[in-house]
């Protein structure tokens, strides 16, 4: 029997690599969508994962994901690109609209266009639980109603909204994995559990005596990467199209994951974290906390790794990257 085939999108970020690993390992032929001319990035990709295959393309430009979408002729799509930093979405919010936004869009048309009307292509958007922002209700669900609190936020909905709309006008199997905050060794500088994990590194290196953060009292779900790439895939293998909130049932604050980091290396966090206004954003959202029974109950999906034990693992890894000599801001290396 012929192995079934997957396009990524977003292959090269966290996500990306977690997910070509689980499709690779499930005896999938592997795809990833790649844009820009020299994407440092890729290299990183190919020293993990040689044997996922490259497209070139890029979510703002519409002919290049039919072009993809023509040479792969996928039987899975898993649309995971997009610009994920909520702080840049104020930056950058019309670019924000149209890559995180518009993006799905452009994608759902390239499948439309290629396989017509009776499309078998399955498509999966990375919905988000920013989504939710200032929350209705906690815990949340697939019923809770949204009120997204950021661009980035507000371009979720709609391509949350536009995928659910492609379901039931053309009869798609399109659906979004609602997923709350998840975290790896992997994970972008830029978030503030990777920061976090860096900055206690640093310190107990004696390289940094500080670490600045904003919003200490902002609390989320986090759990681990690996466990939720295997939700969307569960989620394209269902028998139906459905939509599903993946999380892990808890919330902890940026307090409380500074504590457990700071912890893991031995170190008190009090004498380094440095309480920095300009951080804050715009408008936070304050509370995140899913309720994954439907995934559990219809899916048997649920996370394995406890808060403390992906902290400690984050801290570890990155204790081992800089004793190596390894620069995270370089891409170069990833566990
Ligand atoms: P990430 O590490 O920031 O990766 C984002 C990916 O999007 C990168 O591969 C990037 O590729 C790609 N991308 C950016 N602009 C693009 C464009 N114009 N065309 C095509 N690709 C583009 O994000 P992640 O954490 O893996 O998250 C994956 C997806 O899940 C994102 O859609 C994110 O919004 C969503 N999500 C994440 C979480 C979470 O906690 N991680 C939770 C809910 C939802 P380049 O290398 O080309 O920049
Ligand atoms: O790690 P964060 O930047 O993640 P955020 O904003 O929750 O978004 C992530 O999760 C979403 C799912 O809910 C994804 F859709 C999205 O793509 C992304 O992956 O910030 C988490 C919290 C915020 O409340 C922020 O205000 O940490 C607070 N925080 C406090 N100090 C900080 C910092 N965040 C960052 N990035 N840097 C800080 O210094």
């Amino acid at each position: 029997m012929l192995a079934k085939r997957a396009l990524i999108t977003g292959i090269t970020g966290q996500d990306g690599s977690y997910l070509a690993e689980h499709l690779l390992s499930e005896g999938y032929e592997v795809w990833g969508l790649v844009r820009g001319q020299a994407n440092p990035r890729v290299s990183r990709l190919r020293r993990l994962l040689g044997d996922v295959r490259l497209a070139r393309g890029d979510l703002l430009d519409q002919g290049s994901l039919i072009s993809a979408v023509e040479r792969v002729r996928p039987d899975e799509v898993y649309n995971l690109g997009a610009i994920s930093f909520v702080p840049m979405s104020w930056e950058q919010a019309e670019l924000t609209a149209e890559v995180t936004g518009m993006g799905v869009l452009r994608m759902l048309e390239a499948i439309r266009v290629i396989s017509g009307a009776s499309s078998t292509i399955r498509f999966y958007q990375a919905s988000s639980s920013e989504m939710f922002g200032q929350v209705r209700e906690t815990p949340q669900t697939e019923r809770t109603p949204f009120h997204p609190r950021s661009p980035y936020g507000v371009a979720k909905a709609y391509g949350h909204f536009l995928t659910q709309n492609y379901r039931e006008s053309y009869g798609m199997f399109a659906v979004s994995g609602i997923l709350f905050n998840h975290e790896s060794p992997r994970r972008g500088a830029e978030f503030v559990t990777r920061k976090v994990s860096l900055g206690v590194a640093r310190i107990k290196l004696g390289l940094a005596a500080e670490l600045r953060l904003g919003n200490l009292e902002a609390r989320r779900d986090w759990g681990f990467a690996g466990d939720y790439v295997r939700a969307m895939h569960l989620m394209l293998s269902a028998d139906k199209p459905e939509d599903y909130v993946i999380g892990t049932g808890r919330t902890q604050s940026v307090r409380e994951l500074v504590e457990a980091a700071f912890g893991a290396a031995g170190l008190n966090w009090q004498d380094y974290v440095i309480a920095d206004q300009s951080l804050h954003r715009p408008a936070e959202v304050d509370l995140l906390c899913a309720d994954p029974k439907k995934a559990r109950t219809q899916l048997g999906w649920e996370a394995t790794m406890p808060f403390e034990e992906l902290i400690s693992l984050m801290v570890e890894s990155d204790l081992r990257l800089l004793t190596d000599g390894g620069d995270p801001d370089q891409d170069s290396s990833w566990p």
